[in-house]
């Protein structure tokens, strides 16, 4: 079932009276005269077929009787036949919305108290008071991990995912759940990197010194996108593909640098009145590289082509040699880690907030990096890379003005950290 709910821009003290007349008629439409919605926000709720289900259609009816005659019907991209039936619900405009509005902000808080083990119901509910209400204590804390930008939302085996959508092109983006873990390599993967790369390529003893392993902590959940920044969410953004292999615009975005990837960001923040899109710190990256492992890849202690798009005839750990593709892959061609992101290892290296600088061996909460340096750090390896460059702890990094063919990025976003009342809340 899909339940039709206009975005309503609740932080941000959006027009909600605008907002709310096209959600009205937007149900009217799709419920009432079976229309498919056109500029509405769907929000998909595959369990909810419940009494609630009728609820919405009820309000939104009353509602849109009142309001629909002021709603610009020039907005709606229905057809004519559509529009003639909307005239006809428009001209039944009725009196008394107040005292509807009031019984089905009392029927709406009446659910969400009894709906507090569903979170999704109760997101959905939330809107709606929100909606009706404006200002709900109980409905904002309900929505405080909710962001703006999502335009669908919804759980799956890896767990809470939102999308964002540009111009029809659209993000996957997945909560990260706060954590510790250990970043850097441990002593025998270290041992083992040198043996190998002495092998493969020359000598490289200091190959491995900057993984030195500590304990960081991620003390707060974050948005990250499951796959690198594809060349068709760059165009919708941007309005131009950089990239050398431009043939499927589902492959990574390359050839820009980190102060490309900055003005993609403010551009998307923009679209969205946000500020929570930005790079993933370097220890962001790690964790989620990880997934909860502690393996040289998430995948374990080696990795061959098949999983990973690196320089197939290199790998790490004694894995089967395989192919050399020698250019990037479309993303979401191989396995996803634990977590459901894709290409975290491989394929593109992939720019981080941070300033290039030494770990040192204390645990950290949060780290950021140096506060000033010369390169910025990237991660993950490449295509074009040995399999030891893919490890999760490899580091890398350039100057903020590499383009290559080799470098791309991923989304990330700050999740929302504190409810209606300013305490913390955790969002999932
Ligand atoms: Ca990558």
């Amino acid at each position: 079932m899909t339940i039709i709910m206009s975005e309503s821009r609740i932080y941000n003290g959006g027009s909600r009276s605008r907002h709310q007349r096209m959600a009205a008629m937007q149900l009217i439409l799709h419920l009432q005269l079976g229309s498919e919605p056109s500029r509405s926000v769907c929000w998909r709720f595959d369990r909810l077929f419940t009494p609630f289900c009728v609820l919405p259609f009820l309000i939104c009816l009353f509602v849109g009787f009142a309001q629909c005659a002021s709603a610009e019907a020039t907005t709606l991209e229905a057809s004519s036949a559509v529009a003639t039936k909307i005239t006809a619900i428009m001209k039944k405009q009725e009196d008394g919305i107040k005292g509807i509005n009031d019984e089905a902000l009392k029927q709406l808080k009446k659910l969400l108290a009894s709906n507090k083990k569903d979170k999704y119901t109760s997101i959905l509910i939330a809107k709606s008071i929100v909606r009706i209400d404006g200002k709900d204590k109980d409905a904002l804390d309900v929505l405080s991990g909710v962001p703006t930008w999502a335009g669908e939302m919804g759980k799956d085996s890896f767990g809470v995912w939102a999308k964002v959508t540009v111009n029809g092109q659209s993000q996957k983006m997945r909560w990260i759940q706060a954590g510790v873990f250990l970043m850097g390599s441990t002593s025998a993967e270290k041992e083992l990197a040198i043996k190998t790369i002495a092998t493969q390529a020359r000598p490289m003893p200091d190959v491995v010194a900057d993984e030195t392993e500590h304990q960081v902590t991620i003390s707060q959940g974050f948005w990250l996108g499951d796959s690198e920044c594809t060349q068709a969410m760059w165009r919708a953004v941007m309005g131009a593909n950089p990239s050398k292999f431009y043939d499927d615009p589902q492959r990574p975005v390359e050839r820009v640098d980190w102060n490309d990837a900055h003005v993609f960001l403010g551009k998307i923040n923009g679209l969205h009145q946000s500020s929570e899109f930005r790079l993933p710190s370097e220890a962001e990256w790690e964790y989620a590289c990880r997934a909860g492992t502690t393996t040289a890849y998430s995948f374990g202690a080696t990795c061959t082509a098949a999983e990973v798009n690196f320089k197939g005839g290199y790998p790490f750990g004694g894995a089967e040699k395989g192919p050399d593709r020698g250019m990037t892959v479309p993303v979401k061609s191989l396995p996803p880690n634990a977590w459901g992101l894709y290409e975290m290892h491989g394929n593109v290296s992939e720019w981080c907030a941070d300033w290039y600088g030494a770990y040192g061996s204390g645990a950290v909460v949060d780290p950021i990096g140096p506060t000033q340096g010369t390169k910025r750090v990237h991660r993950g390896g490449t295509w074009r890379d040995l399999g030891i460059f893919s490890r999760a702890a490899s580091r890398n990094s350039w100057e903020s003005t590499l383009r290559d063919s080799y470098l791309g990025f991923r989304l990330a976003a700050t999740g929302s950290k504190t409810g209606s009342d300013g305490t913390e809340k955790s969002a999932f």
